[in-house]
């Protein structure tokens, strides 16, 4: 199918053409007229994700007018969202719901903030169960899967075909399918940000693994061979890092052929690509498709808060991961559709059959990982181990180095040194 034709249907499943400042202006309009507002914190800045997420808002405050309303609040990105979050603690004006990794859940949860959805999510037992234990702690569960992605591999179809090159199903073919394009063209073709996040897809398929008996380790042999991996590929000629801003922002300088990333840029990439863009599985093993990094995050409702406020915030976790609704965000964002009956939908039905693209995103689900739920990660994986990893990759540091360094900072901040 063209390109021009998959990014309308996005558009039209979000409902979003044109309508990105319309639906913050309804839901003000509805919320001012609503007995009692819910506040969601959010960290989504803008595109489909967000006008996908504005108009589920929409639509509950229509069901639910004279009752109660949500108003959806963009706090910038995911961290400056927990950095809000945490202030928020302290000046006691926290929102009813927010959004929030595993990690961050953690941390919540150590100020004893959340309250626990056990008994109210009325579509439980329909939603898939891989995302429903990253949110359970201690038994009780914590948070409502909502946007959760999974890494794939985003291509470009026409670079493929002009080498002759068919989609790597193996790690070592994806790397020779790399080096032949890159030599041809005289330049890079897999493009990745140097970041846990892209490490992290290299780091898991080469059987990595953060946690070894319960300690936290960033500095193991397949941890190192993972940041060679990628260390190398800049000298060899067929990496090429991202230094500024996403990789379908960097389309056009250069030739891209290839990158690992989160299927939520699936949108993204495609109103960016100027060329045929292809996703598929993950280049793994000759037996299954490599492992993903899970990103994105769940919903969650703070204890602190109103009763009344509560209750709307329970209602709208019920609407959101409905079957319809999450076939609706899923189709228009490439999140993964977190209620297992979405795909049942005639609207996911629709969209893959106009799109048989997107069966890649529910595939690849079955093969992905998690980081560690643990309170530090978020300041472990920006500031500790990102910073090594974009060390290395800038030649700063050899990988051994600069893993060596972040974990004793790891094991600084875990027992208390650093904060
Ligand atoms: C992002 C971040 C974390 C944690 C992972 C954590 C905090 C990573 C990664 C750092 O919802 P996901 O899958 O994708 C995002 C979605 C909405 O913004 O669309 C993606 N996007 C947006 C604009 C664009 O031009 N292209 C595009 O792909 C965007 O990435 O989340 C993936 C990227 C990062 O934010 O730089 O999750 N992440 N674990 N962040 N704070 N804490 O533990």
């Amino acid at each position: 199918m063209k390109k021009a034709t998959v990014l309308l249907t996005l558009l039209a499943v979000a409902g979003l053409a044109f309508a990105q400042q319309k639906a913050e202006d309804v839901i003000k309009a509805q919320c001012e007229k609503a007995p009692v507002v819910a506040e969601l914190w959010h960290g989504f800045r803008g595109g489909a994700p967000r006008a996908a997420l504005e108009n589920l808002a929409v639509e509950f405050n229509k069901m639910n007018a004279g009752k109660g309303c949500v108003r959806p609040i963009s706090q910038g990105g995911y961290r400056d969202l927990s950095t809000k979050i945490k202030a928020a603690f302290a000046a006691g004006n926290l929102p009813a719901m927010a959004q929030a990794f595993e990690n961050n859940i953690a941390l919540y949860l150590e100020a004893n903030a959340l309250l626990p959805l056990d008994g109210k999510l009325e579509h439980l037992s329909d939603l898939n169960p891989f995302f429903v234990n990253a949110v359970k702690f201690d038994g009780k569960l914590y948070g409502l899967p909502f946007n959760k992605s999974v890494q794939i591999l985003y291509f470009n179809r026409d670079l493929l075909s002009k080498h002759g090159v068919d989609v790597p199903k193996t790690l070592d073919d994806f790397i020779a399918a790399a080096k032949k394009i890159s030599e041809a063209e005289g330049e890079p073709v897999y493009w990745f940000r140097p970041d846990t996040s892209t490490y992290a897809y290299w780091f898991f398929n080469m059987g990595g693994s953060y946690l070894h008996d319960g300690k936290v380790v960033v500095n193991s042999p397949e941890g190192v061979k993972a940041l060679e991996t990628l260390v190398q590929g800049v000298k060899d000629g067929w990496a090429k890092p991202i230094t500024s801003g996403y990789i379908n922002q960097n389309f056009g300088k250069g030739v891209y052929g290839f990158s690992t990333d989160s299927s939520a840029g699936y949108s993204y990439y495609l109103r960016a690509a100027k060329f045929d863009l292809g996703i598929a599985t993950l280049p793994g093993t000759a037996a299954h498709p490599g492992y993903g990094l899970v990103q994105g995050t769940n919903l969650i409702v703070f204890k602190d808060v109103d009763t009344k406020q509560q209750a709307v915030a329970f209602q709208f976790l019920n609407f959101v991961s409905g079957p319809k609704a999450q076939a609706l965000f899923a189709a228009a964002t490439g999140y993964v559709p977190i209620n297992l009956k979405a795909v049942d939908e005639p609207v996911l039905q629709d969209h893959l059959m106009e799109n048989p693209d997107f069966q890649v995103v529910i595939d690849q689900a079955n093969y992905a990982a998690f980081e560690p739920a643990i309170p530090e990660w978020e300041q472990i994986r920006f500031d500790i181990l990102g910073q090594a990893i974009t060390e290395a990759v800038l030649g700063k540091a050899t990988p051994k180095e600069a893993l060596d360094k972040a974990q004793k900072q790891v094991e600084d901040l875990l027992s208390g040194k650093i904060r």
